[in-house]
């Protein structure tokens, strides 16, 4: 990639427009440092276009003079993947002004919206027009539904609706070069082909820049049972979650398991927060059921389970939502889980998916080689039971400090990766591979998916203008 000349960088400001830009002496920090703090960068500009013709000019003239540019929504991914270099060479393009909801198509249950909406205000626009947007994250207060899409998120409603990649419709996206694809349909059946915005979503910002996106909307939770419960470990989270599966089918919408380490330092550093069930249990699930007709007693309907699920010993203890308020502080605390691990001053993510039904053999088998390796370190395994998807997490040992522990992270990651492999599993379930992940990545992938992927790369960027770096 080519020198950021003053030239340039002039040019790149009268695109966007004295408001649409930024750059040193200003604090950069919250675009050039990732959420986790391990990949910090440098960049010597950042625009935010405030539209998508902004967003294409920008990328017509980096593109012309082989500028690279790092898209960027709400700068909360867990992988570097929005983070420029610590070369400074690399622009950063934040979609962070385009935050209108164009259209809320009722009755087609649709929002057209653009790609710098942050996804919390999407799902309270969805709520006022009488509908639900169904992704739901952590992060949903700052991460932008262009940043969903691009990394595939995931979330705690998968289980019933699916990842980002099921909710979306329709696409608009600026090209490398410059030009717009629109492919911003509601259509709910299309073959016409090969379905090009299947491509961009999950593509991490290395094919093109999201620029506005049609979402699925769906009908309203008018009635919800929460629980949260004891379970004596992995395997009864299995059985249980079969149970429940069986018992209420679609209107299971959320399947979370935590151990004990998850939770501690939730409970330390998120103010007003209490443990559900009065005292520390090793292994906790949070359930939650859904349902659009208010008639349905669901609340009756999980107590009743749980009843039997005591008395059959797969549950030991629990607390039912007896009120909006219990639900959100029960969520509050699921929610903040990757908060806490924060305060443990180091630890390496390992973002798992393997099939649902080996979750327990995984997470036993991975534990008992990790600790092979590292005796004191401190194992979180927690996350979307019900997708297969457990983030198998690995703390710095109290011995040790930050630096000391992150000079064994490759071992750890390669040991929890190879048994990841072994089961047929994938290293990156929702959030990508960044700069973080795909070096391990590429141990793992066959040569031959990794050339259609680079094919595909060259096709659309051929001047590997678009986040290089990332993926590959
Ligand atoms: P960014 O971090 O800004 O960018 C992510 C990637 O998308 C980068 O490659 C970037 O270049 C690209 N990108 C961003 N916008 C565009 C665009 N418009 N066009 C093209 N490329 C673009 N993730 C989950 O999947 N499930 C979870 O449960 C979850 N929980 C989280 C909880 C917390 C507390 C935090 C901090 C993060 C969590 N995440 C989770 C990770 C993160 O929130 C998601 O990956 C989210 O989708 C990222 O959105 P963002 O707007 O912050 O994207
Ligand atoms: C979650 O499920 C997020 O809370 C973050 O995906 C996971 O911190 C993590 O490893
Ligand atoms: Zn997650």
């Amino acid at each position: 990639m080519n020198e950021l000349s003053n030239d340039i960088l002039s040019a790149l400001k009268d695109i966007v427009g004295e408001t649409g830009w930024q750059a040193p002496p200003d604090d950069l920090t919250r675009y050039t440092k990732d959420w986790r703090g391990i990949v910090p960068g440098v960049t010597s500009l950042v625009v935010k276009p405030a539209n998508t013709d902004e967003v294409a000019a920008v990328l017509a003239h980096c593109n012309a003079h082989g500028i690279a540019v790092v898209p960027q929504g709400g700068h909360t991914g867990m992988c570097g993947a929005a983070t420029p270099d610590a070369e400074g060479r690399q622009i950063v393009l934040s979609l962070e002004r385009m935050r209108k909801i164009i259209e809320i198509d009722a009755a087609g249950s649709t929002m057209t919206v653009e790609a710098g909406v942050v996804l919390a205000d999407i799902q309270q626009a969805a709520a006022e027009a009488g509908r639900l947007f169904p992704l739901s994250l952590g992060a949903q207060g700052s991460c932008q539904i262009g940043g969903n899409l691009s990394t595939n998120a995931g979330g705690v409603g998968v289980l019933r609706y699916g990842p980002a990649r099921s909710l979306c419709l329709g696409l608009e996206v600026a090209l490398a070069d410059g030009r717009i694809w629109n492919g911003l349909k509601k259509l709910r059946k299309d073959n016409t082909g090969y379905d090009l915005k299947q491509l961009f979503i999950g593509a991490e910002g290395t094919l093109g820049v999201i620029t506005r996106a049609v979402l699925k909307l769906f009908p309203p939770v008018r009635q919800s049972a929460t629980a949260w419960v004891a379970i004596a470990g992995p395997q009864a989270a299995l059985d249980l979650l079969n149970a429940a599966q069986v018992a209420f089918g679609e209107r299971l919408t959320a399947f979370e398991i935590m151990p004990d380490i998850a939770i501690q330092p939730v409970l330390q550093v998120v103010p007003g927060t209490r443990h559900p069930l009065g005292r520390a249990e090793p292994w906790m699930a949070l359930i939650e059921l859904t349902g659009p007709t208010p008639g349905d007693d669901l609340a009756e309907a999980l107590e009743a389970f749980f009843g039997e699920q005591l008395e059959a010993g797969l549950v030991s203890d629990g607390a039912l939502a007896r009120s909006e308020q219990d639900r959100a502080d029960f969520w509050a605390i699921r929610e903040h889980v990757a908060e806490g691990e924060q305060s443990y001053g180091g630890s390496t993510k390992h973002d798992t998916s393997v099939p649902v039904a080996d979750i327990p053999a995984f997470i036993d088998e991975a534990s008992k080689r990790v600790r092979a390796y590292m005796p004191e370190a401190r194992i979180t395994a927690f996350g979307h039971m019900g997708d297969g998807n457990i983030h198998y997490n690995v703390i710095r040992p109290e011995d040790l400090s930050f630096e000391e522990f992150y000079e064994h992270v490759p071992e750890i990651n390669r040991i929890v990766h190879d048994c990841v492999a072994e089961f047929g599993g994938s290293m990156s379930a929702e959030h990508g591979l960044g700069q973080i992940k795909k070096a391990e990545h590429a141990r793992y992938a066959p040569a031959h998916e990794l050339e259609m992927q680079k094919a595909l790369k060259a096709l659309f960027d051929p001047n590997g203008i678009l986040n290089p770096g990332k993926l590959f």
